[in-house]
């Protein structure tokens, strides 16, 4: 027993070299082609999407990790089994590892931007891996079967065994002990390299032509547990299909601009900062925010309306009805390209709250579209608009049937008092945020108990495409309670009641949470 484990043990430190090894040369090249991360996206791409939906929704941000952690564990129990037959047949247990490596070899070159760089990691992975386990049974062979412990003494019987056992266990020590060093070294360098290279987000902004006034102070000074205003970047939610938060050299970025225009035109970092760059407030929500969820954020945008960029370009609207975007990894995202041309304030955001937009929400470009969910217009780390046709090419969410032309809904959210907390009896704050983006929000109402709905008061108002805080004093009295919110716009329009889920083309309903006053 104490055998099989090592041996499987073996194989799975053997893989786990090869892994370091192939992700420290993914990190000093692809860092999407890291075996690992290569056969993570993968499954992301091919989940159904209401198993996506639920895994967003159940774990959030650390959906990732969770899926990536699952992958490894697969990966590992199948390097587990190589060890073991490695000790019957060597060549054969080095072939299921080399096997392993080779479909994520093969995945990362079937990903949508990959290059034949991509199969370099998984190559390295293989060899390394291969290299190991072999190491590992030629210095410190464990006994492979009872039978071969036999011939073993039968061939060595000039030896003492209580010598010998010592001996061959320090020699298993110190391989496994060894490889296992090896694999968290090479690890830590290759997070190392990936960290130095993900640094240099630090560039200088140009300063905008039109200048938005100072945000004036929030809520967040009087109703504790309300959102802030502004949310802090640290802060803004993250939603996307990145495994690998893309690192992107802005010396050599640039953005293209085909498809049906007049001419095609690539513009640099610096062509596009030296447009006329605007600064606006627009709160970004995330389709897959359920009422009274977490995947909504206000931010003030520095960038370059979009309409003059597709103008340098000229565009044909009699032909195209969509602008295709595409990131650095080959992800699209379309936009309908009439929303892009009615006058909203849509951006290519080059910064976000005063500094340049943190890798996670897509440095150094990205797109900005108020009124529509993020899905359907907020494209990151972009690097490509095509103009073309739905009926031409699909984006990656059109693909999984999701809406193309998805305007955010007018929606309303507690934040204060918690779901299901403890508050004592007397005055209390019930505050959140409201949002009616390119309409505006006139008021919010809060309903106790199923009783009558009774105005809040509202925050400061910043702007149609940005969200408003509101409270309402409540004198809670023990007991349990029911408090519910809902908003109204600027066109008189009420916050349904009529529920429906995030897919395809956003979630609806009021937000009801009870809470116990005692
Ligand atoms: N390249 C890229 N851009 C993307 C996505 C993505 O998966 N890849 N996700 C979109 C979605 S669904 C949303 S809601 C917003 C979220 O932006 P944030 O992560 O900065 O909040 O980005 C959008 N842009
Ligand atoms: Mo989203």
């Amino acid at each position: 027993m104490l055998t099989r484990l090592l041996q499987a043990l073996y194989g799975v430190l053997a893989t786990l070299v090869g892994m370091a090894a192939a992700h420290l040369v993914a990190a000093l090249t692809v860092p999407a082609a890291s075996p690992v991360l290569a056969v993570g996206s993968t499954v992301i791409d091919l989940t159904p999407t209401p198993m996506k939906e639920w895994a967003i929704r159940t774990f959030g941000t650390a959906d990732k990790a969770i899926l990536v952690g699952s992958v490894l564990v697969v990966v590992l129990v199948l390097a587990g089994v190589a060890g073991i037959v490695a000790a019957r047949r060597l060549t054969l247990g080095i072939s299921m590892l080399v096997g392993l490596a080779a479909v994520a070899g093969v995945l990362a070159l079937l990903r949508p931007s990959a290059g034949a760089l991509d199969l370099v990691p998984s190559a390295v992975a293989a060899l390394v891996g291969a290299l190991t386990l072999a190491g590992l049974y030629r210095f410190a062979s464990p006994a492979a079967t009872p039978a071969d412990t036999t011939t073993a003494r039968a061939g060595t019987t000039d030896h003492a065994e209580p010598a010998g056992a010592s001996a061959s266990r320090r020699t298993v020590l110190i391989a496994t002990g060894g490889a296992a060093l090896a694999a968290a070294a090479i690890a830590g360098a290759g997070r190392w390299v990936s960290e130095v290279r993900l640094r240099g987000t630090d560039i200088a902004l140009p300063t905008a032509a039109e200048k938005a006034a100072a945000l004036p102070g929030g809520l967040e000074e009087r109703v504790p547990g309300i959102s802030a205003f502004r949310t802090p970047n640290s802060d803004f939610y993250r939603v996307d299909t990145a495994l690998t938060v893309p690192a992107i050299d802005v010396d050599s970025w640039s953005l293209t601009i085909d498809g049906d225009v007049e001419k095609e035109v690539e513009l640099s970092f610096d062509d596009l900062a030296g447009m006329r760059v605007v600064e606006r407030d627009i709160t970004l929500t995330c389709v897959s925010n359920d009422v009274g969820g977490p995947y909504i954020g206000a931010a003030r945008w520095l960038g370059v309306p979009l309409q003059d960029v597709l103008d340098k370009a000229g565009v044909d609207s009699t032909k195209a009805d969509q602008i295709l975007c595409t990131d650095v990894d080959g992800m699209t995202i379309s936009v309908p390209l009439k929303v892009a041309l009615d006058g909203r304030d849509a951006l290519l955001a080059l910064g976000m709250n005063g500094e340049p937009l943190p890798r996670e929400h897509g440095f150094p470009v990205r797109m900005v579209v108020p009124g529509l969910y993020g899905f359907v217009s907020a494209c990151k780390w972009i690097t490509k608009m095509t103009l073309t046709t739905y009926d031409e090419q699909e984006a990656y969410w059109t693909e999984r049937d999701w809406a193309i032309d998805a305007p955010i809904k007018l929606s309303s959210r507690i934040d204060t008092p918690k779901p299901l907390s403890d508050s004592k009896p007397g005055k209390t704050f019930i505050g959140g945020v409201a949002w009616a983006q390119g309409v505006g929000i006139q008021g919010v109402e809060v309903r106790i108990d199923g009783g009558p709905w009774q105005k809040a008061e509202l925050g400061p108002d910043a702007g149609d495409d940005y969200w408003r805080q509101w409270f309402y004093e409540w004198d809670a009295e023990p007991g349990q309670h029911f408090v519910a919110s809902r908003a109204t716009n600027k066109d008189g329009d009420v916050q349904t009641a009529v529920r429906a889920t995030p897919f395809p083309e956003g979630s609806s309903g009021i937000q009801e949470i009870a809470v116990n006053v005692g």
